[in-house]
């Protein structure tokens, strides 16, 4: 560990004391942020590489969605859902329009957008596809992550995500990520829906086999049963195209989103997909107190237009392009694999990289490590071509010193 400054070293205490420990932090406190740069509270400036978890695409506080947080924060923050909102139609229609589907539901965190595509997909099981009452199944990958709630961690192959948290909710069936076969085996006249990610983020930035989507939804709409995509990490531009579905020329029936639906000012996430599954909920089904408040729809329709404006998507696949060819040069006896798409990318090595990541810290660059052996690199999508060759250059340094 780096020796940390009484501010630091201050901060982290206090935190520690009053806050229960379910995070291991990386021993740096942010005071401040701008774009692709955090400050700590000593006033060293860090790069930041992991965009909360790719909440950040459009940079931290990122002017346009400021404007439109003050400025809404001027008038209203919170109606409920009791009454209308003048914001939440043209942002759901923004939203609609841009992910070429129906209807939108407006939640929260991601976890809970999740947990509302487990109710739509059973719903849709019950009512069209006429599966017999409380036999409804859906369909889950192996390693998957989808979130913390007590049915979402209850479907996952994690320990750590998992065990201590039973009874786990019943309902869901898991099968090897990218294997087809299992999937066709898997799914049956009870099956609902099928929930996967395009990419696996936790699990260290897995790809799937090329074709696998297009295959798994084809497949899905064979059997009759919806295919559900999880781009809560991988949409929004992350990987180098408005969703990672859209890569593979794969429209499913239902997008999860979240993270970047709001560039990072506050927690707003959806499900957006068909009306023939969104229009089965009716009044008293489902709601959430915050979900499509007036400030969420504004933050949000801002968050939406810079990703267009700013072509994130089409910067992404570009100078994501540019850094996976750089870190396809990087030369270590124990780096095993080097992946990624736009730029959501990781450094898998033989060996734990927390060392790299300390040192990474060091040098002003802030990233993470997943499932011990790799490091993740996901930048704000506004970072510019400068930056990163910079930034490149510190994590080639770091891993040229980086002794496992
Ligand atoms: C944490 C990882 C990322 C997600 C997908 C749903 C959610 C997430 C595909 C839930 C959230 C997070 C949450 C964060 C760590 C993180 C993460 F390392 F666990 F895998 F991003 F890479 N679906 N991902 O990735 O969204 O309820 O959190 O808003 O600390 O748990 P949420």
């Amino acid at each position: 560990m780096p020796a940390m400054t009484p501010k630091t070293r201050a901060a982290i205490a206090l935190a520690e004391r009053w806050g229960a420990h379910n995070y291991h932090p990386l021993p740096v406190v942010i005071t401040r942020a701008k774009g692709v740069f955090v400050w700590d509270v000593d006033g060293r400036r860090y790069y930041d590489f992991l965009s909360a978890y790719s909440a950040l695409n459009q940079g931290h506080n990122h002017p346009a969605i400021v404007a439109a947080a003050k400025r809404q924060l001027g008038r209203v923050a919170l109606t409920s859902r009791a009454f209308h909102n003048d914001r939440l139609g043209p942002y759901l229609s923004k939203l609609c329009r841009l992910a070429r589907q129906d209807m939108a539901l407006p939640m929260n965190s991601g976890a809970e957008a999740v947990e509302t595509a487990i109710k739509a997909m059973r719903l849709w099981g019950y009512r069209t596809k006429r599966i017999p009452a409380g036999r409804a199944k859906i369909v889950v990958c192996e390693n998957n992550f989808h979130g913390r709630t007590t049915t979402i961690v209850g479907f996952s192959s994690d320990p750590g995500s998992r065990d201590g948290f039973g009874p786990a909710t019943p309902g869901f069936v898991a099968v090897p990520y990218g294997d087809l076969r299992a999937l066709a085996r898997a799914l049956g006249p009870e099956t609902a829906g099928f929930l996967v990610e395009p990419i696996q983020g936790e699990a260290g930035v897995i790809l799937p086999p090329p074709g696998y989507l297009k295959a798994a939804r084809e497949l899905c709409a064979r059997r009759r049963v919806l295919f559900c995509a999880d781009e809560i990490q991988t949409g929004l531009g992350r990987t180098g195209a408005l969703f990672a579905c859209g890569r593979e020329k794969v429209v499913p029936d239902l997008y999860v989103l979240g993270k970047a639906l709001s560039g990072g000012l506050y927690p707003v996430s959806a499900l957006v997909g068909r009306r023939e599954v969104l229009g089965l909920f009716t009044p008293g089904t489902h709601g959430s107190t915050f979900g499509g408040s007036p400030l969420a729809s504004a933050i949000a329709d801002a968050a939406l237009d810079v990703i267009v404006r700013e072509r994130l998507p089409q910067r992404s696949a570009r100078l994501g392009a540019r850094f996976l060819a750089r870190l396809k040069t990087l030369k270590h006896s124990r780096l095993i694999d080097v992946r990624g798409r736009g730029l959501m990318l990781a450094l898998e090595f033989s060996v734990p990289v927390r060392p790299l990541v300390v040192d990474l810290m060091r040098r002003g660059l802030l990233a993470k490590d997943t499932h011990e052996n790799t490091i993740r690199f996901a930048p704000p999508l506004v970072i510019t071509e400068r930056q990163l060759d910079d930034a490149f250059a510190r994590i080639a340094a770091a891993v040229a010193a980086f002794r496992a």
